[in-house]
């Protein structure tokens, strides 16, 4: 019976902060995803691999099964929408705030804002719940920008420390859901690998209590 496990991680703040949960359950990547051009890093344990990729391709991975395991920002999730997806459990890590910001003087007569964000299936939701017309303009990137050269009126983006949205002039105005990244498990393999997948989950939520 294969009872590998592969989990995907992103690089970064993710990768950063799962570590700890990772060494809880016993595992211990071989090399370091910043230094190595590796993209599936051996572990201490043989029958366990991670997979390093784009934060936001992580629930894709993981919904079709190229992965059994994987960490992904609740913001991510809330765009992919979660198919083939458990969410066992949040993480309490990489935690931010996903707001609506603007420019600090802005004027707010206009009956249908203009709204750029990565986040558009978010968007679309907030503002179709509040009942509000808006218009979404779809970036991939650098969302602050977009007020300060007239390309919209707000945004919509993940929120840590503010220093960012302050550097460019620009203020949180609508909080729309507190962030954090949570465990996701294919659902067939959490079916194949249960006893593996179910144990592993209980260490995580150990040291994620602790
Ligand atoms: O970078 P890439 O395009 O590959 O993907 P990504 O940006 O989604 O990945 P990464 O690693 O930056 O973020 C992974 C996850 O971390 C996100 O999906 C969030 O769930 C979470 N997270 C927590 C954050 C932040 N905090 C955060 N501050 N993700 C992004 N940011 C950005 C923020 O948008 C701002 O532009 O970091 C910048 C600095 O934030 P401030 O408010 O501290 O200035
Ligand atoms: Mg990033």
């Amino acid at each position: 019976m294969n009872n590998s496990l592969t989990i995907a991680l992103s690089k970064g703040r993710i990768f950063k902060e799962t570590l700890p949960l990772l060494a809880a359950a016993g595992i211990e990547p071989v090399d370091d995803p910043e230094t190595s051009r590796k993209l599936i890093l051996d572990t201490n344990q043989h029958d366990v691999k991670l997979v390093i990729i784009r934060a936001s391709d992580v629930p894709t991975y993981v919904g079709y099964g190229a992965a059994d395991i994987g960490v992904a920002g609740k913001d991510v999730l809330m765009e992919h929408g979660g198919e083939g997806l458990y969410e066992p459990l949040d993480l309490g890590i990489a935690r931010c705030r996903l707001m609506v910001a603007g420019p600090a003087n802005a004027a707010t007569e206009k009956s249908r804002l203009r709204i750029a964000t990565k986040y558009v299936q978010s968007t679309r939701r907030y503002y179709a719940d509040r009942q509000e017309q808006v218009e979404i303009i779809k970036l991939y990137g650098s969302m602050e920008l977009a007020p300060l050269v007239g390309l919209a009126d707000r945004i919509v983006d993940v929120v840590d420390t503010g220093n960012t949205l302050k550097a460019n002039g620009l203020v949180p105005l609508e909080h729309i859901a507190d962030i954090s990244s949570r465990l996701v498990v294919n659902k067939a393999a959490m079916k194949m690998k249960h006893a593996r997948i179910t144990e592993f989950v209980a260490h995580l939520k150990t040291a994620v209590t602790a």
